[in-house]
């Protein structure tokens, strides 16, 4: 396959961010966002989902963390959809069901140029370390809106915060290396409309 890397950047006066994606890598991060809990759970992600991310977020964490966890999530996206393309012979769907101890996550995803996130995770703490857990619901938000993506998660199994936090950007990261995965009977794009 072609070479599937995005940089991509993006300056407000919240944020500066700067991003480069790979989408063929083998999980090696360099993630510095000024919100620890945010980049261990970035760093899980793409580890998990086989990316290569290097990412370098200054915002305006002083105020609180929405906007650079919301806006890193605008730029994530962009540079999944950048760096797929055209979507030419790709598996499109992607799918996991990932445990963490007592905790299981479910992520679905469809890259179908339509954006939707059906998001079903109930938290019972405000914030994990330095993150607000209901930024994570903004985030996902954020890169299905970014990357034109069908997004669903689900908790099945709740129990310790951090745990269904982490179960969910890692099944995302799973799901999403299913799903930009090349599928070598399919030389097109997959789809009976001909555009994704
Ligand atoms: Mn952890």
């Amino acid at each position: 396959m072609k070479n599937r890397i995005a940089t991509c950047k993006r300056v407000t006066k919240e944020t500066q961010i700067e991003l480069t994606l790979n989408l063929d890598g083998t999980g090696k991060t360099d993630i510095h966002t000024g919100i620890g809990f945010f980049d261990h759970m970035l760093e899980g992600m793409a580890r998990h989902g086989l990316f290569d991310l290097a990412l370098y977020v200054k915002g305006d964490t002083h105020v609180d963390c929405h906007h650079t966890i919301e806006d890193t999530g605008i730029v994530l996206g962009q540079a999944f959809l950048k760096a797929l393309g055209d979507k030419k012979g790709i598996k499109r769907y992607g799918y996991f069901i990932l445990p963490m101890d007592e905790t299981l996550a479910l992520c679905a995803v469809d890259l179908s140029g339509r954006p939707y996130l059906n998001y079903q995770t109930e938290f019972t703490v405000d914030a994990l370390g330095d993150m607000d857990t209901e930024m994570v619901r903004e985030f996902f938000y954020a890169i299905s809106y970014g990357a034109m993506m069908n997004l669903h998660l689900k908790i099945l199994d709740a129990g310790n915060n951090h745990h269904m936090c982490e179960a969910l950007f890692k099944a995302f990261g799973k799901a999403m290396d299913m799903a930009v995965q090349e599928e070598p009977r399919m030389e097109d794009v997959w789809s009976t409309k001909g555009s994704l």
